[in-house]
């Protein structure tokens, strides 16, 4: 019987690093050997990705409840055509954000509240945990700053500090409440030395998955 793939994710706010480190692990699963599927949220599958374009790009408001709905809908759809016939299949799953973005955006900047973010994945029956996650953290205006290099702000990075304040929050009380899963990486150094952050981290963890 194939051994049931790995999944994890890189989470993290606007401009950390999540992209530049997603392709490095990529690369250092690759070089083991390992079978790996890159992909990201929202997105991941045709209707993902046209939800994607509608959630970064729409000209018309869009509530918080209706954001939470559209990033759910977004999950639910990846979960079922690509990460879980992906994992089933003994193919390592590396996704650009996934259900701990909902609970530090929706739950934590929109204010829903982490008990509506939790209650509509329980409904969804969205219950595949990541097995390994990367919090790439650093301070929020310096994340927007890399980004600003790059060109026009989206739809939501166009919000106050406020709202990357109290996601940026969550996401690192979620880290605290989840250390085994969740490793938090200073993503202010150089990308060498974030990069070695990151090493340690997938070391220890491959070691525990061939252990
Ligand atoms: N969202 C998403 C929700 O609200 N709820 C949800 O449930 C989900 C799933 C998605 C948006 O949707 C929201 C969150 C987001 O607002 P996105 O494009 O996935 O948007 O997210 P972004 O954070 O905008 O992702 P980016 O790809 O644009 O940024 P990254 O991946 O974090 O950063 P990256 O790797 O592209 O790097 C940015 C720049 O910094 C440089 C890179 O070369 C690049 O130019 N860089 C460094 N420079 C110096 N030192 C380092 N250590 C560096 N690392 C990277």
């Amino acid at each position: 019987m194939t051994a049931r793939g790995r999944f994890i994710t890189l989470e993290g706010l606007e401009g950390v690093g999540k992209t530049t480190n997603r392709e490095y692990v990529e690369s250092v699963l690759t070089t083991r050997g390992i079978k790996v599927l890159v992909t990201r949220e929202p997105g991941g599958t045709d209707l993902g990705e046209q939800l994607r374009h509608l959630l970064l790009h729409a000209s018309a408001p869009v509530s918080a409840e209706a954001e939470l709905m559209m990033m759910a809908a977004s999950r639910k759809q990846h979960t079922v055509d690509v990460i879980e016939p992906a994992l089933n299949a003994g193919t390592w799953v590396l996704c650009d954000r996934y259900a701990d973005a909902s609970f530090a955006y929706q739950g934590g900047g929109r204010e829903l509240g982490l008990g509506v973010v939790a209650s509509l994945h329980a409904l969804l029956s969205i219950d595949i945990q990541p097995d390994l996650t990367f919090l790439l953290d650093m301070p929020i205006e310096d994340g927007l700053k890399r980004m600003a290099a790059r060109g026009k702000p989206d739809r939501i990075e166009k919000e106050a500090l406020g709202f990357f304040e109290r996601a940026r929050a969550a996401y690192l009380q979620r880290a605290k409440d989840q250390p085994q899963r969740m490793k938090v990486i200073d993503a202010s150094l150089s990308l060498d030395g974030v990069q070695q952050q990151v090493d340690n981290v997938l070391t220890a963890f491959l070691e525990g998955a061939h252990g």
